[in-house]
C-alpha cells in the first residue's frame, strides 16, 4: 500500500479533512496497527479504506467501579491527534462522563441507541462489578451495574472490557473486596474480550476497534480474552533495560546511581518478569517523550495481570517466568541516564520478526516525538558490531 494507491480517492480526501491529518500520516499508522496485530500484508489498505467509508460501530460505553483512568488514558487531552482518531473510528452514543446530556435525558439517549442498533453496537464496560448484596453499591438511573451491564450485552455485537477493572476486577477486587467486585465477563458467565491495564493502552483499543470495523470480527484473543497482539510476550522480553538485568546491573534504591544511570529495576520490584503486555513496544502515557512506566523510572506493578497488581506488594520480587535470552540484545553501555534507545529496541522487534519500527511510526504519527527512526537503529547496531 502506498498513498498514491489513494491519490484520486475521495473518500481519503473526505477523511483528511474530518481527521484534519494528511492521507500519509493516515495510512502509515494504519500500517503500524496492521504490523501491530501481525496482520499479512494487504491488510493496512483494507483498514484504511474500512475507515474511510464504513458507518463507524455504534458504541455503548458503561462506567462501574473505577476511577476513569481509561477513558482519560484513551482522550488524553496532551495529544488531541489521539482523541480525534478514536472519536472519528467510532460513534460514541452513550459514555457518561462525556456525554452532555444527563439524568432522565442521558438513560433515553442510550436505549434509544441500543434500539437503532440492536445487535449491531459495541459495548465498552470500564469498572468493576460489585455483586455483594444485591449489587447495591454501584446503581446508575436506578439499576444497579449488574442490571444494566446485562440489558446492555443483551443486544450487542460485542462486548469488550477496558481497563483491568472490569477484565479481571482490578483495584476495587482487593482483598478484602468489599463490594465483592467482580470483571464483566464473571458477571455476564462467559470470557470476553478484554484490554486490561490500569490504565490500558489506548493504541491496543484503538487497534481493536479498527480490526472490528475492518474484518467484522474482534483480533484472536487469549484463553482469558486478551488480543494475542498485545498480551502474549512477557514485559521482560521487550525490556529496554532487559540487558542491565542480563548484565546483573540493578537499581537498589530509587535514586541511587544504577536508578540514575538506567539499570533494570526488579530489585525495586519491577514485576515485568512475570507481567504480561505489549507497554515496551507500543510506548505511552502523556510523560513526555514517549514513554512507559518503566521508561520513567518506575517498576512496573503488573497493572495488567490478575494476581499480581494490587495483590502482590509493589517491592516484592517478581517471579520470574522465563529464563529464554530475547530475541535480541541491546548494548549494555549506554551514556548515563539514557539506557538502550528506543530505535535499538525496535531493532530487536525487527530481528524477531516483527515490523521494524511499527512502534515508532505509530507513536510518531499519533502525535508523539520519537527521534530514532530504523536507519538510525542500523546505524547504532553497526557502530556495536562493526564487519
Ligand atoms: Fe481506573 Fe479504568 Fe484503573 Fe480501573 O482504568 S485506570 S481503576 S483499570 O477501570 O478507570
Ligand atoms: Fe525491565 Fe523490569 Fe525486566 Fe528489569 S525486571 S528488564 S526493568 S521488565
Ligand atoms: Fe502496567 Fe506494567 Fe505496563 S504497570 S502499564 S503493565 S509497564
Amino acid at each position: 500500500m502506498n498513498e498514491n494507491s489513494f491519490e484520486n480517492d475521495e473518500s481519503m480526501l473526505a477523511l483528511e479533512k474530518r481527521l484534519g491529518i494528511s492521507r500519509r500520516s493516515f495510512l502509515q499508522m494504519c500500517a503500524a496497527m496492521a504490523a501491530t496485530m501481525g496482520l499479512p500484508k494487504g491488510a493496512e489498505a483494507a483498514m484504511a479504506k474500512a475507515v474511510a467509508t464504513k458507518k463507524r460501530p455504534s458504541v455503548i460505553w458503561l462506567h462501574f467501579q473505577e476511577c476513569t483512568g481509561c477513558t482519560e488514558s484513551l482522550l488524553r487531552a496532551e495529544h488531541p491527534t489521539l482523541e480525534k482518531l478514536i472519536l472519528d473510528v467510532i460513534s460514541l452514543d452513550y459514555h457518561e462522563t462525556l456525554f452532555a446530556a444527563a439524568g432522565h435525558q442521558a438513560e433515553a439517549a442510550r436505549r434509544s441507541a441500543m434500539k437503532a442498533n440492536k445487535g449491531k453496537y459495541l459495548l465498552v464496560v470500564e469498572g468493576a462489578i460489585p455483586t455483594r448484596d444485591n449489587g447495591i453499591y454501584c446503581k446508575v438511573g436506578g439499576q444497579t451495574a449488574i442490571e444494566m451491564l446485562k440489558e446492555c450485552a443483551a443486544d450487542a455485537a460485542a462486548v469488550i472490557a477496558i481497563g483491568s477493572c472490569s477484565s479481571w476486577g482490578g483495584m476495587p477486587s482487593t482483598p478484602p473486596n468489599p463490594t465483592g467486585a467482580k470483571s464483566a465477563g464473571e458477571v455476564l458467565g462467559k470470557v470476553i474480550p478484554n484490554i486490561p491495564g490500569c490504565p490500558p493502552n489506548p493504541y491496543n483499543f484503538l487497534s481493536t476497534v479498527v480490526h472490528f470495523l475492518t474484518f467484522g470480527k474482534l483480533p484472536d484473543v487469549d484463553d482469558t480474552g486478551r488480543p494475542k497482539f498485545a498480551y502474549s510476550r512477557l514485559i521482560h522480553e521487550n525490556c529496554e533495560r532487559r540487558a542491565h538485568f542480563d548484565a546483573g546491573r540493578f537499581a537498589l534504591e530509587f535514586g541511587d546511581e544504577g536508578h540514575r544511570r538506567g539499570y533494570c529495576l526488579y530489585k525495586l520490584g519491577c514485576k515485568g518478569p512475570e507481567t504480561h503486555a505489549n507497554c515496551p513496544a507500543i510506548l505511552f502515557g502523556d510523560v513526555g517523550n514517549a514513554s512507559w512506566p518503566v521508561g520513567t523510572g518506575h517498576p512496573c506493578i503488573g497493572c495488567t495481570e490478575k494476581g499480581i497488581a494490587f495483590a502482590k506488594p509493589i517491592h516484592a520480587l517478581a517471579e520470574l517466568k522465563s529464563v529464554r535470552p530475547p530475541a535480541g540484545f541491546p548494548g549494555i553501555i549506554e551514556d548515563q541516564g539514557k539506557g538502550p534507545s528506543t530505535g535499538a529496541l525496535i531493532l530487536a522487534a525487527a530481528v524477531a520478526g516483527a515490523a521494524a519500527g511499527a512502534g515508532a511510526m505509530m507513536a510518531k504519527n499519533l502525535g508523539k516525538n520519537v527521534k530514532l527512526d530504523e536507519g538510525d537503529a542500523h546505524k547504532k547496531q553497526e557502530e556495536r558490531n562493526p564487519s
